[in-house]
This record gives structure tokens, C-alpha cells and sequence, in this order.
């Protein structure tokens, strides 16, 4: 059918794009113009980009197959993937012919862009990463295959009402997916539960086998991941839990047939909903049965993919190097042990030199009690057989320890993969240390805490498996997509292989001091300000000042990231400006945006906080309207396109050795907003790339933060010697933002007044003198763009394809395997 594409990878023409389009509205949307609705536009569309990619995904799949390619498996819970459309299109490099031909047919592309609903795979960072990730690895040319879990519901749609969140189910497959096909052959069966037992076999060898409680399929849904105008397109595999076929027998065969398929529907439960916690897990079985079943559905599509490139399973480490991203996929490292030994009758030792040699940890988290760890009752149930094979890796791993450090029992249990301090726990972080060849954080100041901290016994164990990876993001997405006006202008100045190579954004640095760019780059700065204020305005009804300073905190609502301190900041401004109304301030817009874990009642108060102070200072005609906040709800991929544009300011202002990278400080960065921050996760790297004068430093360092805590902190003092920060916390606890209700915040200022465990009361004054530098320099606005752009232009460090590089060359030993044309 689709002809007009033609066959062979040559890229389409303008008519050639129409012709097909048109096709699929008939063929696959069986409508007309005249009748089509805007998803049946979009989904014509989606299909005519589809067909263009269709050509290169499989020749790459046939040519890392007759190459024997190794071939790296990232593996996550998460790919937090955002619209596919514009992306592709980008990718392609069809973007302006795409849009001319839309036009040509009276139809708009953007229009037509808007109406996918995203795949919000993830919570925040760590899903958004891998998604990054997968982009570079085909931009770079490297074979690789990203798996994970295809959830029914992404993360939660958040609406606020009355200043709360509100939860609503994330629909996202309700029109259908255009982006992935199925492929039910490549089906694989998961086993849960049950019990163990042992026999001999043929040859007489003592055997372990697993006889489970139940049994579900795993189905692969694939989607083409095209790298940036290159030959490439690997896959996204993502797994769908359904029934067996043969489901249930006993029960079917007892004529209770519907007893059997209501079965049916509790194993599809399996990858129904993605779980909304960002920082802690809640030790749920079907969590447990969600990381297992895509862990094991991939090793076996990994195994089935070795097998059939005739090559033995011993040498799967050859072929595949697979990446963990976080604990959640750590059980890869028992379940790979068990399909080599058990399924595969390979000697305990050489399956442990493969598996070793297979797996790399990433740790994305320095906060204690987002640490995986299962109950070993809980584990038992589902996974009976990994929990005897866990028990043996770590009699031996313990028996190494014993050999290095003699008599040292107090480390044996500070290393063991079992927590016995109470409750039995089993530590996923240190199953995946034991069976990883490489241990690496995310930003500098991570991988050194990791080392000191969490990791130390692993650490002193092994430190040739430690390294660093700072994180990235692709340049592609988060520029030359969202950003277009900044895109045209840097590609007229330096021409457009910053692109594909994004080291050479440097080139921009001498354009900072030509007045004609810089003039440009300040009214592309207010032109993305104007289109954000119209969906803020259209979203919340909140009308704001282009011409004020958007300053921008968007990122998972949690306590230490301490979106109550800028809370705190702009009280602090509303009550200087209530007692003296001629205060010269400089206008702002304070735009929030972010989810809180539905559990998360502290994070959820923020919110509801957020909102509040929003509605008094928006409303109150002594402001002048110098003042305004708006909390721009369901904070999301699609939503910080528009937003990381439009920001004149970032703020990245956890208390320092909390955040583990960040990444969205990134994305600001690129997109010219000088950034306001403490010295935590890849802020020092941003602060050290872009100079000091790009970025406005505030608060203790992590070094002064242990002190701090080792003297022992009283946040009490702060309160009664900082007389602005006394009525700061004063007027948000006596009910003047809730309307007379003095108990709503309660818990937020009580907290902070008593223990304040993220040191906001620390870090205030500091924090609000520095905003008082922003406020200054800002006011020359020549002086501000030309920060703009220096900052941008040495950005060039947090691009995730030198992140990708980096574990090429470092963890992987992998290189690029270009697709010839
Ligand atoms: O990973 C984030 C870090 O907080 C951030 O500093 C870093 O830049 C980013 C990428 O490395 N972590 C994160 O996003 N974590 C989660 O989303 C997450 C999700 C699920 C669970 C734990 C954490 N869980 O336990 O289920």
C-alpha cells in the first residue's frame, strides 16, 4: 500500500508524504478528510512516519545479526518516553517537509503533534534517563535493545482541585498505540510461586527444579527507536503479562470455566499499572512479580536470541552487557543464574564468571529508605527457587569476605545480601553489587558518596568495579524539538552539527559579545515566555507577564528536593511588599509543576501550599501583580518541552548530598536559564562547566551538612534569630493563606521548626540573598542574555551521548556498528 514511501530508504517526497497519508486515513482510519476526526488525523500521520522507519528498523536487526554485534540490554522498569510522533520526524530529518505537506492538505502539524496521548512510563528522572539513553544508543550507532514493562496505566494524570492533587488514571492506550507492533511468537512463559524440588538427572547429576504456583505469558510489544539521521533503529521491547494458554487446566477442567478465566484477568493485572513512587518502593508483592516478570521475559528473548545465532549460552557475556538501571531489574542477576544452571545444566561456577561478567549496576539514590529491599517471606512466596540461589551466591561472596577481612563479623552482616538487623530482608543493592562487573552513580558528588556511604564495605571489597557516569540528555528532544526558534537561531550562527555532536555547542560562546545575536536570542527567549503564559493561562486561568522572570521548579514533589523553601522565599517577598508597597522588586512568575507519590501525604500538603500562597499573593491588589505563582498541573514530558524553553531561571535547590544527578537542571541549562542551586548531584559539574557567573550558589555543601548533623541540629535557633524567617513561618502557620485554618500547614511548619531534616531553616538566608543576586543581576537585561547564552553554550558536557560513550568505553567495551545504507 504504501508505494507512495517507496520501498528502499530512500526519504520520501512532499507528495509521496501526502499520497500516504491520505492512504492511511482511508486504508487504516477508513475515514475521509471531510469526516476524519483529530485523532484519526494524527493516527494517518503517526502511520505515514511509521512506514518511513519500518525499511531501517529491520535492516538493523539483520545486520546485528550477521554481524554477532555485542550487543547491550538496558534494562528498566521505566522509559519515561514522551511523544514519539515529533521526535521521529525530527530523527528522520523529514521535519520541515512533514509539516509542509500537513499544511499542503490544510492541516496543521503541531495541532496534529498534540493530540498523542504520551507514554508517561515512568516517574521522573531515572524513567526519563533511560528514555534519553535509548536515543543516544541509536544516534551513536550502537547495537542495543532497551526492555522493560509495556504498563496498561502510565503515571497518574494529575488535575488539582480546590489546590489539592487529584489522581486520575492515565489512559494512554485508549486510542490505540501506533508506535509498537506485537509480536506474540516471540511470547515467553514466567513461572511464580510454588515450591522447589530436587531430582537426578539422566546422567545422574543432583538437580534443583522449580514447580510453581502459577504461570503467565510474557508478549513483547516493540517500537522502533531511530537514531538521529542514521541508518539505525533499535528496539524499545516492552512486556505485557497475559494468561497462558493452557491457564489453569485443573480449574477449566473441572467445568468451571469462568473460575478460569477470571484467573486469566488477575495474571494480566500483572503489568497493569506502573507503580507512582519515585524515592521508596512500598514492598508490594505484585511489584515484586512486575520487575521479575520483565526481568525474566528478557533474559529468555536474550537467550533466544543467542541460541539462535548459534552461539553457545556460555559465552552470553560476549554478547550481551546488560545495564541495570537502579535495583528494580536486579533480580536479573539470581534469574539469570537460574536459567544457566537449572534450565541450561551449566556448573555453578563458570554461569557465576557469565553472569558477572554480563551485569553492570547503576545507583540512582543516596536516600536510605529508597533502597530496595524485600521481605524474605514476601520473597519466598513468589520467587521460592532465586531465594535458594541467593542464599548460595552470598555463602559464597560471605566466605570471600571471610578470606579478605578475618574476624570482622560486623562487616559480614553489613555486607551480607540478607538484612538480619531485624525483620529478614533481601537487599536488592547488594545482589546487584555481587553480580555486577561495574558500580557506577550519577553525578560526580554521587559516585564519591556512593563510595563513602552507602557502597563503602563494596567499595573497600572491590573499587576497581566503582566508576562514575555523569548523566545526560539528548540534545535532540530537549532543543532542536521543543525549542525551535533557539534551534534555527544557533544553526544560522554555527551551522547545525551541534545536533548530532553536541561538544561543538562551545562554537556559540563568541556570539555572547555580538549584540545582534544576543538580541535575537532575548526576543526568542520572550516569544517562548509569551507561548507558555497562553497554556498557563488556557491550564490554571493565571494570566502572567511575559516580561517578568519566570523562575522554574519542575521535578517530583518531595521534601528534599524543598520546593517549601522557595515556598518560603516568596512569602518572605509578599510580606516585604505588604509593608512597603513601593518595594522595588523585579516582576516574577514563580511557575511550579510536579507529581507527589499518591501516598505522600507531606508532598501533597506542599502542593495544597503551593497553591494556596498562589491565591492570596495573584490576588492580592497591593502586589501589583509583580508577584505571581502558578502550579501548572500534570507536570510531564510533553509539558516540559514548553517549559525548560521559556525559564529565565532554574532552580535546583535540594539540601546538598540528596539529589543524586538531576537532570532537568540540564534542560534548563541548554535552554539558556541560568540556574540558582546548592552544590548537590550534577549541579557542581554544571557550575564547574558553565563558570560561577552562570550560576547562583547558595547553601551548605554536603561536607557541612554531615557536620552539621554530626553537632547536632537545632532548627529552632534559626527560627528565633532570623527575624524575617520568624514571620515567614509565623504567617503560614496562623491560617493566613488557609483561610483562618491554622492546623492545614501544621505539619509542614512544625516539622521544619522541630527537626527539619532537609535543613531548610539552614539554608534560607542563604538561599534568600541569593535570590536577591538574581534579582539584581536581572536587571540588566544585556547582561543577563549574555549569561544566557555562555551558559548554553558550555553546556556541551550534558548531553546523555557523552554519558552513552562513557559507558561504552568504560563499562560496555562497545562501539558503534553503523547500518550501511
Ligand atoms: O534518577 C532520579 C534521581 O532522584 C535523580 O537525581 C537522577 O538524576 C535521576 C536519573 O539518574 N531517581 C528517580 O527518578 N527515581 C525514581 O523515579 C524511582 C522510581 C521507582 C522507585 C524508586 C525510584 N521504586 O522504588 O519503585
Amino acid at each position: 500500500m504504501n508505494a507512495a514511501l517507496g520501498r528502499d530508504r530512500s526519504l520520501p517526497t512532499r507528495e509521496g508524504l501526502k499520497r500516504a497519508f491520505l492512504d492511511h486515513l482511508l486504508y487504516t482510519q477508513n475515514k475521509s478528510l471531510a469526516i476524519a476526526s483529530r485523532n484519526d488525523l494524527y493516527q494517518a500521520l503517526a502511520h505515514t512516519i511509521r512506514d518511513c522507519m519500518l525499511r531501517t528498523w529491520f535492516d538493523t536487526a539483520s545486520s546485528y545479526k550477521a554481524k554477532h554485534s555485542r550487543m547491550v540490554a538496558y534494562l528498566s522498569a521505566e522509559f519515561l518516553m514522551g511523544p514519539y510522533l515529533g521526535n521521529n520526524v525530527l530523527n528522520l530529518g523529514l521535519m520541515d517537509e512533514v509539516k509542509a505537506a500537513i499544511a499542503e492538505l490544510g492541516l496543521d502539524f503541531d495541532d496534529l503533534a498534540n493530540q498523542e496521548e504520551e507514554p508517561g512510563l515512568g516517574n521522573g528522572g531515572l524513567g526519563r534517563l533511560a528514555a534519553c539513553f535509548i536515543d543516544s544508543l541509536a544516534s551513536l550507532e550502537i547495537p542495543a535493545i532497551g526492555y522493560g514493562i509495556r504498563y496498561e496505566y502510565g503515571i497518574f494524570y494529575q488535575t488539582i482541585i480546590d489546590g489539592w492533587q487529584v489522581e486520575n488514571t492515565d489512559k494512554w492506550l485508549r486510542y490505540g498505540n501506533p508506535w509498537e507492533i506485537q509480536h506474540a511468537e516471540w511470547s515467553v512463559e514466567i513461572k511464580l510461586g510454588g515450591r522447589t524440588e530436587t531430582y537426578t538427572d539422566d546422567a545422574g547429576k543432583f538437580r534443583v527444579r522449580w514447580v510453581p504456583e502459577k504461570t503467565v505469558a510474557g508478549v513483547p510489544f516493540d517500537s522502533p527507536i531511530l537514531g538521529y539521521r542514521v541508518n539505525t533503529a533499535n528496539t524499545l521491547r516492552l512486556w505485557r503479562a497475559e494468561a497462558t494458554e493452557a491457564f489453569d487446566f485443573p480449574t477449566f477442567n473441572r467445568g468451571d470455566y469462568l473460575g478460569a478465566v477470571s484467573k486469566k484477568v488477575t495474571s494480566e493485572n500483572l503489568t497493569k499499572v506502573l507503580y507512582p513512587n519515585d524515592e521508596s518502593d512500598q514492598g508490594k508483592e505484585l511489584r515484586l512479580e512486575q520487575q521479575y516478570f520483565f526481568v525474566s521475559c528478557s533474559l529468555q528473548d536474550m537467550l533466544r536470541i543467542q541460541i539462535n545465532r548459534g552461539q553457545p549460552v556460555t559465552e552470553f557475556h560476549l554478547a550481551f552487557a546488560i545495564q541495570l538501571n537502579d535495583t528494580h531489574p536486579a533480580i536479573g542477576v539470581a534469574e539469570l543464574m537460574r536459567l544457566l544452571v537449572d534450565e541450561h545444566q551449566i556448573v555453578w561456577e563458570q554461569a557465576w564468571d557469565v553472569t558477572r561478567q554480563t551485569f553492570a549496576y547503576t545507583n540512582h539514590t543516596l536516600l536510605p529508605e529508597a533502597l530496595e529491599r524485600w521481605p524474605l517471606k514476601l520473597f519466598e512466596r513468589v520467587l521460592p527457587r532465586h531465594l535458594e540461589i541467593i542464599y548460595e551466591i552470598n555463602a559464597r561472596f560471605l566466605n570471600e569476605v571471610r578470606i579478605r577481612f578475618l574476624g570482622d563479623e560486623s562487616r559480614l552482616s553489613r555486607l551480607s545480601l540478607i538484612d538480619e538487623s531485624g525483620e529478614r530482608y533481601v537487599r536488592m543493592a547488594h545482589l546487584a553489587c555481587v553480580g555486577s562487573s561495574a558500580i557506577n552513580g550519577v553525578a560526580e558528588l554521587h559516585s564519591e558518596l556512593l563510595k563513602r556511604d552507602v557502597l563503602a564495605d563494596f567499595y573497600a571489597m572491590w573499587p576497581e568495579k566503582f566508576t562514575n557516569v555523569t548523566n545526560g540528555v539528548t540534545p535532540r528532544r530537549w532543543i532542536a524539538l521543543s525549542n525551535p526558534r533557539q534551534t534555527s537561531l544557533v544553526s544560522r550562527a554555527i551551522g547545525n552539527d551541534w545536533i548530532k555532536d553536541f561538544s561543538r555547542i562551545k562554537e556559540l560562546e563568541p556570539f555572547a559579545d555580538d549584540a545582534g545575536f544576543a538580541a535575537d536570542w532575548q526576543a526568542i527567549k520572550r516569544d517562548n515566555k509569551i507561548e507558555l503564559a497562553g497554556q498557563l493561562l488556557q491550564r490554571t486561568g493565571i494570566r502572567v507577564d511575559p516580561d517578568s522572570m519566570f523562575d522554574v521548579q519542575v521535578k517530583r514533589i518531595h521534601e528534599y528536593k524543598r520546593q517549601h523553601l522557595a515556598v518560603l522565599h516568596i512569602v518572605a517577598l509578599y510580606h516585604r511588599l505588604k509593608s512597603d508597597p513601593n518595594l522595588d522588586v523585579v516582576p516574577r512568575t514563580f511557575i511550579f509543576g510536579g507529581k507527589a507519590a499518591p501516598g505522600y501525604h507531606r508532598a501533597k500538603l506542599i502542593i495544597k501550599l503551593i497553591t494556596s500562597v498562589g491565591d492570596v499573593v495573584n490576588n492580592d491588589p497591593a502586589v501589583r501583580d509583580r508577584l505571581k505563582v502558578v502550579f501548572l498541573p500534570n507536570f510531564s514530558v510533553t509539558r516540559g518541552q514548553r517549559i525548560y524553553p521559556a525559564a529565565d531561571l532554574s532552580e535546583q535547590i535540594s539540601l546538598a548530598g540528596k539529589e543524586a544527578s538531576g537532570t532537568g537542571n540540564m534542560k534548563f541549562a541548554m535552554n539558556g536559564a541560568l540556574t540558582i542551586g546548592t552544590m548537590d548531584g550534577a549541579n557542581v559539574e554544571i557550575r564547574e562547566e558553565v563558570g560561577a557567573d552562570q550560576f547562583f550558589l547558595f547553601g551548605l555543601t554536603a561536607e557541612e551538612v554531615y557536620a552539621l548533623r554530626a553537632r547536632g541540629y537545632s532548627p529552632s535557633d534559626y527560627y528565633r534569630n532570623n527575624a524575617e524567617l520568624h514571620a515567614v513561618l509565623d504567617l503560614i502557620r496562623s491560617g493566613f493563606f488557609s483561610r483562618g485554618d491554622a492546623n492545614l500547614f501544621a505539619p509542614l511548619i512544625d516539622e521544619l521548626m522541630h527537626t527539619d531534616p532537609y535543613m531548610l531553616l539552614v539554608d534560607y538566608q542563604s538561599y534568600v540573598d541569593c535570590q536577591g543576586e538574581v534579582d539584581r543581576t536581572y536587571r540588566d537585561t544585556q547582561d543577563w542574555t549574555r549569561r544566557s547564552i555562555l551558559n548554553a553554550a558550555r553546556s556541551g558536557k550534558f548531553s546523555s551521548d557523552r554519558s552513552i560513550r562513557d559507558y561504552a568505553e568504560r563499562v560496555w567495551k562497545v562501539g558503534p556498528a553503523p547500518v550501511s545504507s
